[in-house]
């Protein structure tokens, strides 16, 4: 028994035995004094007895269970907090729901509940929460199942607020013109006026559309600042001012694109400008006309860049490298040339060309060749190089190299840009002043504070772009026929023979080598296949299997090792092969080492694809090495990239 019933009953017990007294007084004396006095303490008894359990009944009232209290009130404390509840049978049909959805004029009585929600049927699984809409509000839906009740719980404010909250963030913008100088330089005054605001009124009027902060930087170049919810509504057009900037830039016949690098996800300002500015170096260099955002620690997203780098109709750039790189090795004591590991013949041809240059300049000049990494076919044409008086003290190897580095020696790299595919990471290192001349797209890894960079990622090849740099050198460059013939190879291996990524420059190119006796018999020659490579190759397409989007994997043995070349090799022959979009192949390269080779034919972004793998390239030839898997497994990671590419391209649109 509860305390209050004790005391009650004690006090009513006490009044009773009063009241006994009393009227045994009466009794005893049975006169009128007696009786007055019973009488008395009869009503004052009677007033204290009701009393008594009026309190206790008040005291009592607080020690009661929800149940007990709130009776009949249930429905209007539950409208209150906000919680409603939905019962269901056995067979998950809906038979009762609470007020407030009857008041929300909600009728669901009847209906299967998973029908009503079906996000509802991962509560059956396990003890999660979900949220869910009903009728343009949020709840938290909880699945009591013992009960057969689904808990639901009113969190539109929370919600709201909680968006309120994000959609506030401050994001930040570099947005960078591409091909802007160039395009005014070479137009007259008048155009150059309608370049200037066209591009202004473009970028201004996108900005203030969407209530972004705008300012202008330098030159072709803006600043932005604006919050979540403007960055959001970007997502959701897939950043449609690439399209707008690039149709109004053809308008006036002008050659422009955006780039723009965005930082978001930190609330430290300093951080803020830093992601943005290291996106927008990844957009530019990556052929821009797209945009890359930097979140915080997360994966680097671009958006854009879905059509291939097209070729810049200026030629401007190209003269000024030529005339920065002739300064460069004029002021110099000696030069090396660096192509990248596992040379190929656009890594050494490219190099020859630098060479050429480098000694119309009376400059000695060496190429650093690494005997043990060479590709096949590269190796062969060392060979006879070795033998060949034209290039006497023309090749060095990495160790010797060494020896001669001083403050003023320049090394020129060609071919691509990352640390981790030089020759000598040792030369790098030394050697203080770089050049990086590459057609790649720039990816994260890039060589530290090159005096000069020279990224063309529309070129074929770096011998395109090392041909072309030759014609603007005020020297005579002596090219001669077995030079020509080795570059033009080069051309060849990184056209796969004129077929990829070939523009207009690219037959100049062609044009230009032919005009230094290139003998292009002998260049095919140079990479005629053995037969024995020649029946690897068909080894390997012959496990070719179709996945999904007109998409092919060839996978090798995991007891067989192939050399880079060949599964690259492979892929070409299957992209022939009709509706292929692109196609993969596997192998392995070393004991430790898988390597996956792609190639599309313009339609599937294959360097995005390699990229979620660790792997880099162009839009249309890519590769990655993966380390410790089997080739079964690759494959498994290589398919979940493909899927999560089409993924996201399917959200994007
Ligand atoms: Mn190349």
């Amino acid at each position: 028994m509860q305390t209050i019933d004790k005391v009650r009953n004690g006090c009513i017990a006490f009044v009773l035995f009063m009241m006994g007294l009393m009227w045994m007084g009466e009794a005893v004396f049975n006169n009128r004094v007696a009786l007055a006095l019973a009488l008395y303490a009869t009503v004052v008894g009677v007033v204290a007895l009701v009393a008594i359990t009026f309190f206790s009944h008040l005291v009592r009232r607080r020690n009661m269970s929800v149940e007990e209290a709130v009776n009949r009130d249930v429905k209007n404390v539950l409208v209150f907090g906000g919680l409603a509840m939905v019962k269901y049978d056995d067979s998950r049909n809906i038979v009762w729901i609470s007020d407030m959805l009857e008041a929300m004029n909600l009728k669901i009585t009847g209906l299967k509940l998973l029908d009503w929600q079906p996000t509802l049927a991962s509560l059956f699984d396990s003890d999660d929460i979900q949220v869910i809409d009903i009728k343009g509000k949020r709840f938290e839906a909880y699945n009591a199942e013992e009960s057969k009740l689904i808990y639901l719980k009113d969190v539109t404010q929370y919600m709201s607020l909680q968006q309120d909250f994000e959609d506030q963030q401050i994001c930040m913008a570099y947005i960078s013109i591409d091909n802007y100088e160039e395009s005014i330089e070479n137009a007259d005054e008048a155009t150059a006026a309608q370049i200037q605001s066209v591009c202004r009124q473009v970028i201004v009027d996108w900005a203030y559309a969407d209530g972004m902060i705008l300012r202008s930087y330098r030159t072709g170049g803006y600043v932005a600042f604006f919050n979540e919810r403007i960055y959001r509504k970007q997502l959701e057009n897939k950043f449609a001012i690439l399209d707008t900037f690039k149709k109004k830039s053809a308008d006036i016949d002008a050659m422009m694109t955006l780039s723009i690098g965005i930082g978001r996800g930190t609330s430290v300002l300093k951080e803020l400008e830093e992601l943005a500015s290291s996106a927008l170096q990844l957009t530019y260099s990556r052929g821009g006309d797209q945009v890359a955002i930097k979140s915080g620690k997360d994966k680097v997203r671009y958006f854009g860049g879905k059509s291939d780098a097209y070729e810049k109709s200026s030629k401007v750039r190209t003269r000024v490298i030529a005339n920065s790189l002739a300064g460069l090795i004029k002021r110099s004591s000696n030069v090396y040339v660096m192509g990248h590991r596992m040379s190929d013949l656009d890594s050494l041809g490219s190099s020859i060309g630098i060479a050429r240059i480098v000694q119309a300049y009376d400059k000695r000049v060496a190429i650093v060749i690494d005997d043990n990494s060479l590709e096949e076919k590269t190796r062969a044409v060392v060979q006879t190089m070795k033998n060949d008086n034209r290039y006497d003290g023309m090749l060095t190897g990495p160790n010797e190299a060494v020896e001669r580095v001083n403050k003023d020696t320049l090394l020129i790299v060609v071919d691509n840009h990352k640390p981790s595919l030089a020759i000598s990471s040792v030369l790098l290192d030394m050697v203080k002043n770089k050049v990086i001349i590459d057609h790649h797209r720039r990816g994260e890894e890039f060589i530290s504070t090159p005096v000069l960079t020279y990224l063309e990622p529309s070129a074929s090849s770096a011998v395109e772009l090392i041909t072309e740099l030759i014609d603007y050198q005020n020297v005579d460059v002596r090219i001669n026929e077995r030079d020509a013939t080795i570059m033009y190879a080069g051309m060849l291996v990184d056209t796969h023979f004129f077929q990829q990524r070939v523009g207009v420059r690219t037959f100049q190119t062609a044009a230009k080598l032919k005009d230094f006796n290139a003998s292009v018999t002998d260049a095919y020659e140079l990479l005629q296949d053995s037969f024995e490579r020649t029946q690897e190759i068909g080894e390997l397409e012959r496990t070719a299997e179709l996945y999904t989007h007109h998409i092919v994997i060839a996978t090798g043995r995991d007891d067989e090792t192939h050399e880079q070349v060949v599964l690259a090799k492979t892929s070409n022959n299957l992209l022939e092969v009709s509706d292929v979009m692109a196609a993969f192949t596997i192998g392995r390269t070393a004991k430790n080492k898988v390597n996956i080779s792609a190639r599309s034919s313009h339609t599937i972004n294959v360097q995005m694809i390699m990229e979620s793998l660790g792997g880099g390239g162009h839009f249309s030839m890519a590769a990655c090495a993966l380390e410790g898997v089997t080739t079964e497994q690759a494959c498994q990671r290589l398919k979940e990239a493909i899927d999560r590419y089409f993924e996201e391209r399917s959200q994007e649109e």
